[in-house]
């Protein structure tokens, strides 16, 4: 695990945005965790997280030409990525972001910010079985830009409809990467190590969750 790795695992503890318990998914499984990344909620918390992603985005090499953050929980991430790209990275690059509901007075659209051209580098928090994701992919080609990838928080590493993970299939349909901080197994590796006896029932239980739908 890089150190940014480690670092982003205990920031979602600390700001309790990854919890372990009984949680309902959108999809309608019941998972032993649940990553709330709205949780990040202070100054320092989000300049934290957006160096994880722009130290994730700049170890990848990805080329684009914009960040777009997708309403809403989208929206503060790409804004702290771009922050720590341009402050750590030497990267000013172009951040744009959407309404969920397009606005009809004023400069009107759904839009927001930088122009979405050329290639797009998507921010979000989690994906699962990639509904929320295929939306934004499908705005991006409206608007005649392309998709240049997808950086996120988690990986749940989650089985789709089929054998492949929603972001292999992602991956596979639109010939992009999918970036992540972390994926479901660094979870597991940090609850090996930290194993501390309030631990080990999470342990057994994101193992069994991983075997199921792993
Ligand atoms: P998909 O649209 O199925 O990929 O699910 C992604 C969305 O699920 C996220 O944007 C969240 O609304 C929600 N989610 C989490 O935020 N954290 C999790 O750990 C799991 C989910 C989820 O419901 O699968």
């Amino acid at each position: 695990m890089h150190p940014y790795q480690l670092e982003f695992i205990e920031l979602a503890r600390r700001c309790d945005v990854l919890r372990f318990g009984e949680f309902t998914l959108k999809s309608g499984r019941i998972s032993p965790y649940f990553f709330n990344a709205g949780a990040f909620a202070s100054g320092a918390a989000l300049a934290a997280l957006g160096r994880c992603y722009a130290q994730c985005i700049a170890a990848s090499g990805i080329a684009f030409d914009v960040l777009l953050g997708p309403a809403y929980k989208g929206i503060p991430l790409a804004a702290a990525t771009a922050i720590a790209l341009a402050d750590r990275h030497g990267m000013d690059v172009p951040f744009a972001y959407n309404r969920k509901e397009a606005k009809n007075h004023g400069e009107g659209g759904t839009l927001v910010g930088a122009a979405l051209r050329g290639r797009v580098l998507v921010i979000d928090d989690v994906i699962t079985a990639g509904t929320a994701v295929r939306e934004v992919i499908g705005m991006i080609e409206s608007n005649g830009a392309t998709l240049a990838g997808v950086a996120i928080g988690l990986d749940r590493q989650e089985r789709g409809s089929g054998e492949r993970s929603a972001i292999q299939e992602i991956e596979a349909e639109h010939g992009i990467p999918v970036l992540s901080i972390i994926d479901m197994s660094h979870i597991i590796d940090y609850l090996a190590s930290a194993a501390g006896d309030d631990q080990a029932d999470a342990l057994v239980a994101m193992r069994a969750y991983r075997a199921r739908y792993g």
